[in-house]
């Protein structure tokens, strides 16, 4: 059984906290996939709310980034979005930069909460440890109260020690020693190779016991190959069946609240196949099945 009835989608065009452009076309590219006709097929009532106003980066030409003040509105205005919805629907924000997490998680919190981070990176920087400066690698330090003060007053909403990070290979240095420090519980690619995604799944669900969850799928923690469509590639990523059967096991629980599809890039894609490999990855949250 499906673990909510009806689904909200919004969408965050926003690359604002990215590197190179491209990411802010990811809400077209979901939509193009199918993703609300694949819903309503899984017998899902699934309303587009539309997506969140956000700068186009070229009226901000001339000014350097970070984009501090652009990204904490649009991300406070997910929020606030989010915060509105009805008890017992289903919110699925499509990325956009992963800066937009600050917004969708703090936006669903409400009390303690369990967050599963599936990216290649950690999303853990501050401004002091970031080798980039940008804001699409802190989001996980910030809802942990770490970074910015503009951004940790108005997102701070986990305990690092709810938190758990799925499929990473790709940590700066500074990231590495913060994550250790605040017990953040970290799966990298090795765990996956030697323990196998099943196990990963079941530990983590133990260990988040009996805590509604939010999933943050970053795009990028897919395998290059499967998802040529991101900013920010790493190879030796998870396959196509790993993936799946991670999604699979945590929509067995029940415990899945909601859900964030972040990083897709149009401009870097082939034919639109990241966009869909995140959509099937979605539905398998969602409760499709093979048989
Ligand atoms: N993402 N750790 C690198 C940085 O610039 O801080 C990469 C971050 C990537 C962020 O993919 O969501
Ligand atoms: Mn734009
Ligand atoms: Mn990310
Ligand atoms: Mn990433």
């Amino acid at each position: 059984m499906p673990p909510m009835e009806r689904v909200a989608v919004v969408g965050v065009p926003m690359d604002l906290g990215a590197g190179r452009r491209g990411v802010d076309m990811g809400p077209s590219a979901l939509r193009y996939a199918r993703l609300l006709e694949e819903l309503e097929a899984l017998g899902y009532l699934v309303e587009d709310l539309g997506d969140v106003r956000v700068p186009v980066a070229e009226t901000l030409r001339g000014r350097k980034g970070p984009y501090l003040e652009e990204i904490r509105q649009a991300a406070l205005d997910l929020k606030e979005r989010l915060r509105a919805l009805p008890e017992g629907v289903f919110p699925i924000v499509l990325g956009g930069d992963h800066s937009l997490s600050m917004g969708s998680v703090s936006g669903v919190a409400k009390g303690r909460l369990g967050v599963i981070w599936v990216d290649a990176h950690a999303d853990f920087n501050t401004p002091e440890t970031s080798p980039s400066g940008n804001i699409h690698g802190m989001p996980l330090a910030v809802l942990s109260g770490l970074g910015y003060t503009r951004l940790t007053e108005v997102f701070q909403a986990v305990d690092p020690r709810d938190v758990v990070l799925i499929g990473v290979r790709s940590l700066d240095p500074g990231e590495r020693r913060l994550l250790r420090e605040m017990g953040v519980r970290v799966y990298t690619m090795h765990e996956v190779d030697r323990l196998g995604i099943a196990r990963i799944a079941e530990e983590a669900l133990a260990y988040l016991d009996g805590l509604p969850l939010h999933v943050s799928l970053d795009a990028d923690v897919l395998d290059p190959t499967l998802a040529p469509g991101v900013g920010t590639p790493v190879p030796g990523g998870l396959t196509y069946r790993e993936a799946h059967l991670l999604m699979e096991i945590l929509a067995q629980t029940g415990r899945v609240r909601s859900l964030d599809l972040v990083e897709v890039n149009p401009i870097l894609d082939e034919r639109n196949r990241t966009a869909e490999m995140m959509v099937g990855l979605a539905l398998s949250l969602l409760g499709k099945r093979i048989l």
